[in-house]
């Protein structure tokens, strides 16, 4: 018998979601909530990591009857194997991204694209500063060509260790030394993990866990910082800025682009091309009221945080964007892109545009991004966006009215500023916070959504209970988004939710319990922000000492399991609302949870309840408060002029 399809709001949280959920129902039209339904029980032994394809030997599976493979490899070596490749490419996304964007940086800065320039000299000139590049009396493009060679040389060098894992505090290094575990040239990880995972070589399951956190490591202090620096110098540094989200943000009366995908060199063409007045004509000319371009998933963090640009949507709305029949062009990059776009869209008259030669799918019109003509490149899209207006049915539109007003915006730089002032921008108040006790802690959330979890419902749930208990947080990703669909990213949410030491400090400084700090590639300005906390002083001399804790709540990716290891290898326990395939090996979970704690001062914690999650990070917050001696009562009163110089080191 035909099972019932779950109700739209067994599946999602939020009322947009659940109205076009309907309207695909309607509309006859497949998405991932109706594929989810028709797949069933997942592959037990895939879910348990037990399964190895590595040889043609196999597969083999690991079963109490056959517990081992044709080789001989026992489930502790092929569960850690798997997990390593995951971690690899997890790894190799985040840098590969951040490649590109340095290749172009350093075009950029060689004057060969003219469209591309230096935005943020200031975010030059500090990260230039922070590698010990020379920046007194030389010129703006000789700095940064000289940067960009010094990040060429992350991906490469073959024996060096990273020189961004002197970003770090000094003592966490030498965690990192003492294991060796301090990465070299991030390429170099990827194809060693690929290299000890092959059939017959690396079978000790402790050391091919030591090497998936090595290898995460070139991905947090390697290619996910260096995307993110880069981004910040081409793009600008973030600045805390007023936006909207869900799939309201669509406009009935103008033409609809949505950006998708990760990369933000094309979307901030486009974001500036949008306001060109030749494009604002040609859609008047069209019969539309203008242009509206609107981001999904991390490219949407990307300008949403640099460009105040709307986000329509997270990771599992990608597909129900295209249902609402408003959207004219959906122009993707690379990653967490539905390889079902197409599908979806051949209902409407959405076009798929895929942008770029490493990521095309069947069914999407592929124009590849001339970097070299950028700006045009972006006019010509917006242009044929404007073309497929005439195409819109009318009758198949369907704009949920529902968005939510956001603050976003938060890098380091912005957050110092925040809380010293442009004067004496220092992370000293919050410091302050954490060891008065108004602030409990600090924790990361991120990652994605996943269909396994109503979406958005972790996340939402566990963050709101944490404001509650004084605890500040940090997020990016889908994560924020979620946050940014409730309602919650703004200043307002203090007043709503936050317990009373919370309280009291964000509307002290003015800022917003919850802070947005980008996209994926971002969680390393968590790492960044947890560093500055340690350089601040007080609160201990590794990141392992600060009242931190990282959680992935509704997670999926393969990026999730390299993020959630390079903060456990930084010190920072991680909590996963989703296990890992790892449960067919006893050994490989008890590695990644009690093992790294011993090495590294951070584990992994698989509690699939928010509220439980909210208790195990109390205690842990707890305890790192314990072990810092600064857990007793919360003192009431604000420092003055007097006490704040007395604390100044
Ligand atoms: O890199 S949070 S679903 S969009 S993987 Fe993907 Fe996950 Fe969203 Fe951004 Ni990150
Ligand atoms: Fe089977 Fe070993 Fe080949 Fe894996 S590597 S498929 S366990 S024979």
């Amino acid at each position: 018998m035909a099972r019932e399809p779950k109700k739209p709001e067994e599946m999602v949280s939020d009322a947009a979601s659940i109205e076009t959920i309907i309207k695909s129902r309607h509309d006859c039209v497949d998405t991932c909530f109706s594929r989810a339904d028709s797949q069933s029980v997942c592959c037990k032994f895939g879910t348990q990591g037990v399964c190895c394809r590595i040889c043609h030997m196999g597969p083999c599976k690991i079963t109490p009857r056959s517990p081992l493979g044709v080789c001989g490899a026992d489930a502790d070596t092929i569960v850690a194997r798997n997990f390593l490749r995951e971690v690899a490419a997890g790894t190799a996304a985040h840098s590969d991204h951040g490649r590109h964007l340095v290749l172009r940086f350093k075009k950029v800065a060689e004057g060969k694209e003219p469209d591309y320039k230096i935005t943020d000299e200031k975010a030059l000139y500090r990260i230039a500063g922070d590698y010990g590049i020379e920046t007194e009396g030389r010129e703006v493009n000789d700095i940064a060509l000289e940067l960009a060679e010094l990040f060429i040389s992350e991906f490469s060098s073959q024996e060096e260790d990273l020189k961004t894992l002197n970003l770090a505090p000094e003592q966490t290094r030498s965690v990192w030394k003492k294991h060796k575990v301090e990465p070299q040239g991030i390429d170099r990880m990827v194809v060693e993990s690929m290299h000890r995972t092959h059939m017959g070589v690396d079978h000790d399951y402790r050391n091919l866990l030591d090497m998936a956190f090595k290898t995460s490591l070139a991905d947090g202090w390697g290619g996910a910082r260096i995307a993110s620096q880069v981004s910040d110098i081409m793009f600008g540094t973030p600045e805390p800025l007023r936006s909207s989200a869900n799939l309201g943000v669509l406009e009935e009366k103008q033409v609809n682009i949505i950006v998708h995908g990760h990369e933000p060199a094309l979307s901030e063409m486009l974001a500036a091309a949008v306001h060109d007045p030749e494009i604002i004509k040609y859609a008047e000319r069209a019969g539309a009221e203008g242009v509206n371009l609107a981001g999904l998933c991390c490219t949407a963090n990307e300008i949403l945080m640099r460009r105040g640009v709307p986000v329509a949507g997270n990771f599992l709305q990608q597909e129900l964007a295209i249902v609402t029949g408003a959207v004219e062009m959906m122009v993707v990059d690379v990653q967490c892109v539905m390889p079902s776009l197409p599908n979806v869209a051949a209902n409407y008259h959405t076009e798929v545009v895929s942008t770029t030669d490493i990521a095309k799918t069947i069914g999407a019109t592929h124009l590849e991004f001339d970097e070299k003509h950028a700006y045009d490149s972006a006019k010509k899209l917006l242009k044929r966006a404007v073309d497929n207006f005439k195409n819109r049915d009318p009758e198949k539109v369907q704009i949920p009215k529902v968005k939510k007003p956001l603050v976003a915006g938060f890098s380091v730089e912005a957050i110092k500023h925040m809380l010293g002032g442009t004067f004496r921008p220092s992370f000293r108040p919050l410091n302050d916070a954490i060891i008065s006790g108004r602030i409990t802690g600090v924790v990361g959330i991120v990652g994605c959504n996943n269909i396994k979890t109503r979406t958005d419902s972790y996340i939402n749930a566990l963050t709101k209970e944490l404001i509650k208990r004084n605890v500040l947080i940090l997020k990016t990703g889908c994560a924020a988004q979620a946050s940014a669909k409730a309602g919650m990213l703004t200043p307002e949410t203090a007043h709503e939710y936050a317990g009373a030491g919370l309280l009291e400090v964000c509307e002290t400084v003015g800022m917003p319990p919850i802070l947005h700090m980008g996209s994926c590639v971002d969680n390393c300005r968590i790492l960044d922000a947890a560093a500055h906390i340690v350089a601040e002083g007080g609160l201990g001399e590794a990141l392992s000492q600060v009242p931190a804790v990282g959680v992935a709540p509704e997670w999926m990716s393969e990026k999730a399991v390299a993020i959630g290891c390079y903060f456990v290898a930084s010190g920072v326990d991680v909590i996963l609302g989703q296990p890992f395939h790892t449960s067919g090996s006893e050994n490989v979970m008890k590695y990644l949870s009690e093992g790294a704690a011993e090495k590294f001062g951070g584990g992994f914690y698989e509690i699939a309840d928010p509220m439980e999650a909210v208790e195990k990070i109390m205690e842990l917050l707890n305890n790192a408060r314990e072990a810092l001696g600064i857990n007793k009562k919360a003192e009431r009163k604000l420092l003055d002029m007097k006490d704040r110089r007395s604390l100044d080191v």
